[in-house]
């Protein structure tokens, strides 16, 4: 009928347009960085018992792993607080896609990988490249994830013979049936960057008044109110609480806290541990994570690590949470650029499709470029964490002490901003819900708040730079990659990026002179974030210095000239590198290449 009426006046409906939507195809295979990068850092035996692993988790990550994904960001946790009798219950109402994603997540080994350490120190890169597969399509599972791991670490470091027993094997194990994730619970309403404000308290359990909770012996009752706490879902937590004597005394001060490990649920029952959930948090993104506000109230915990040692205590779970906030917000600036690139193949705009516009492929080429930067990095941090944690130097703990707080803040503002430009890249459809644009923006607006936001890491830069004098191996390393890009065949291909970081390095020596010597403290707090940024463009400059002469390919020394033009041309101590790129030829064609 419409048809004929169509027909009437003389219009076919059939004509209209349809756009085809970018694709994504397996996500390892279509990384070339990526596979190149890990052919640089892994030793060939161990990247070919990797790979076939590799393949076949980047094409479940956009078959089963993406749906389940979606579905979970469809439905959202839900909390019940009341039963319909009154009766105070607090039952989160999670979708079985979310437990199906945590399931996943153990038996591909996303956890256990790091501690199997089958491939000894590279364990920790095969671990996290498989989660930076995983992250953008299992809306955010890799939060409770990265928490675990965190939690396992800081057992091996600091747990009990009994906890490593009893929770330990629970975080490290492929099968799902006895997988455990645990949660972080550090912030509360006074004080999140400053937890020396925290108001939580533990009390010493005397006399035999807790029985095993499936965890061993309680040491303490712990009780406060934790305004954000994820992964509310978990079987554990560890939690930071201010000690008290039993005059109910206790030490003001980070130095009066220490690390408890709590057990959510009866492991009889299912019931809360004498936890209140108040609410859920209505968030801007990370929606299918149950993050809520919650009271403890003489919730039974063990002490974990020395009293009063709170803060380095827990800052082995920071430590390595921080690493996988690199793992989301690279593989975010992945994902969008692999959308926005093969929609550019797809779309006609004028007289050419997208994949042919020049300017078009420069906005793509510089988010490409941010993005290869930035897997060097987490590459980078990967590498040295594994090291450090199977034969541990001074050298590789302090380099990795200052880079952890380096990569986190700066891919994180990264991300942040290839994200919202590959919306852009998508026209109108980009800013819809459906085209997973949106998500992906909001998910990894977070990175640069929770687990440290970038003031607050810029100032810990510092203090790895006091307690670790990591300045000097990080300096090292840069000129170590100098060196031997000098005696490589192709040097004459790095002149000019070896004369940017050269002139960067100057500067960040006149900084910390400055700060270190000078003792101008002033200068140190007001310049701490753009120290941390020159720190972290003029590594990635290095990384990519060293791939390059790695892999030999003139490509890879233009990507790593026109990175030190945009980001360390203008190295000054008063402004921000902005560069000008002057559009020349040869920018043209690695625009083409990038895109
Ligand atoms: O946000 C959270 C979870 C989000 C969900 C999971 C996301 C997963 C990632 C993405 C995947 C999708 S959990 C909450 C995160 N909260 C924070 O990150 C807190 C941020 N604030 C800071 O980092 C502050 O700098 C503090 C809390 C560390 C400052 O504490 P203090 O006590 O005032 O600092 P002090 O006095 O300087 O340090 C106390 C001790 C010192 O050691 P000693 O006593 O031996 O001299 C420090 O050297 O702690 C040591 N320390 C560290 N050690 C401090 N920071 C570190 C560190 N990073 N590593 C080693
Ligand atoms: P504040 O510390 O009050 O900071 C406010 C502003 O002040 C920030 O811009 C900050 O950069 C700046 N600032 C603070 N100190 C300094 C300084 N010294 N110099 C310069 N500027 C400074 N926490 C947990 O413990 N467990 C969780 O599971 C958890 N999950 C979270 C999930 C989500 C989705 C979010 C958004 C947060 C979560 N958090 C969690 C809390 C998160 O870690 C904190 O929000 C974060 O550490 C910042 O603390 P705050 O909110 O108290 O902000």
């Amino acid at each position: 009928e419409t048809r004929e009426s169509y027909k009437q006046i003389g219009y076919s409906g059939r004509e209209f347009f349809q756009q085809q939507s970018p694709l994504l195809g397996n996500q390892f295979l279509e990384d070339s960085a990526l596979i190149e990068g890990l052919k640089r850092v892994l030793p060939q035996e161990v990247y070919s018992s990797i790979q076939p692993d590799l393949v076949q988790f980047g094409d479940r990550v956009v078959k089963d792993i993406l749906e389940l994904g979606r579905q979970s960001e469809n439905n959202p946790p839900k909390l019940i607080q009341y039963d319909a009798w009154g009766k105070r219950i607090d039952k989160l109402v999670i979708d079985e896609s979310w437990n199906t994603l945590k399931d996943i997540g153990a038996t591909e080994g996303l956890v256990s990988i790091g501690y199997e350490r089958k491939y000894r120190e590279y364990s920790r890169v095969y671990q996290y490249i498989k989660i930076y597969l995983f992250a953008c399509s299992s809306a955010v599972q890799d939060c409770p994830l990265s928490m675990t791991d965190g939690g396992a670490r800081l057992l091996e470091l600091h747990g009990s013979k009994e906890l490593m027993q009893t929770v330990y094997p629970h975080l490290t194990t492929r099968d799902p049936k006895q997988f455990w994730t645990t949660g972080q619970w550090m912030t509360e309403k006074a004080g999140g960057s400053d937890v020396a404000n925290s108001e939580t308290i533990a009390k010493e359990i005397t006399g035999g008044q807790c029985q095993d909770n499936g965890a061993g012996i309680p040491t303490h009752f712990v009780s406060g109110y934790k305004y954000f706490t994820s992964a509310t879902s978990s079987q554990g937590a560890m939690i930071l609480a201010r000690d008290t004597d039993a005059q109910g005394k206790s030490t003001n001060g980070s130095r009066g806290l220490s690390v408890f490990y709590v057990q959510l649920r009866d492991k009889n029952t299912g019931e809360l541990n004498n936890i209140k959930i108040h609410k859920l948090k209505n968030k801007f993104g990370t929606k299918a994570v149950p993050t809520a506000e919650l009271e403890l109230i003489n919730t039974p915990g063990i002490r974990v690590g020395s009293k009063g040692r709170g803060v380095p205590v827990i800052a082995s779970i920071l430590n390595i949470t921080r690493i996988h906030n690199v793992i989301h917000s690279v593989s975010t600036m992945r994902r969008c650029v692999a959308i926005a690139r093969d929609f550019a193949h797809r779309r006609r705009v004028f007289t050419s499709t997208l994949n042919e516009n020049l300017l078009y492929l420069s906005t793509l080429a510089e988010m490409e470029l941010e993005y290869r930067a930035g897997l060097q990095f987490l590459l980078d941090v990967s590498l040295l964490l594994g090291k450090s944690e199977c034969n541990s130097t001074k050298e590789t703990d302090s380099l990795l002490r200052i880079l952890t707080p380096l990569s986190k803040l700066y891919t994180a503002k990264q991300s942040i901003w290839v994200a919202s430009e590959a919306m852009e890249c998508l026209g109108g459809t980009g800013y819809m819900e459906d085209s997973d644009l949106p998500r992906l923006f909001r998910d990894t607006q977070v990175t640069s708040i929770w687990e440290g936001t970038t003031n607050v890491l810029s100032m810990d830069v510092w203090r790895s730079i006091k307690s670790h004098n990591s300045l000097k191996y990080y300096k090292d390393s840069i000129t170590a990659r100098i060196s031997a890009s000098k005696s490589s065949s192709s040097s004459a291909l790095f002149e000019t990026s070896i004369k940017l970081i050269n002139k960067a390095l100057d500067l960040i020596e006149r900084t910390s002179r400055q700060v270190m010597e000078e003792g101008d403290l002033q200068f140190a707090e007001s310049n701490a974030r753009r120290f941390s940024y020159l720190l972290s463009t003029t590594y990635m400059a290095s990384l990519l210095l060293e791939q390059a002469i790695w892999s030999k390919k003139p490509v890879d020394a233009q990507i790593c000239e026109r990175w030190c033009f945009l980001k360390l041309q203008n190295a000054k101590e008063d402004s921000q590198s902005i560069a000008f790129i002057n559009a020349d030829e040869k920018w043209r064609e690695l625009d083409k290449v990038l895109a």
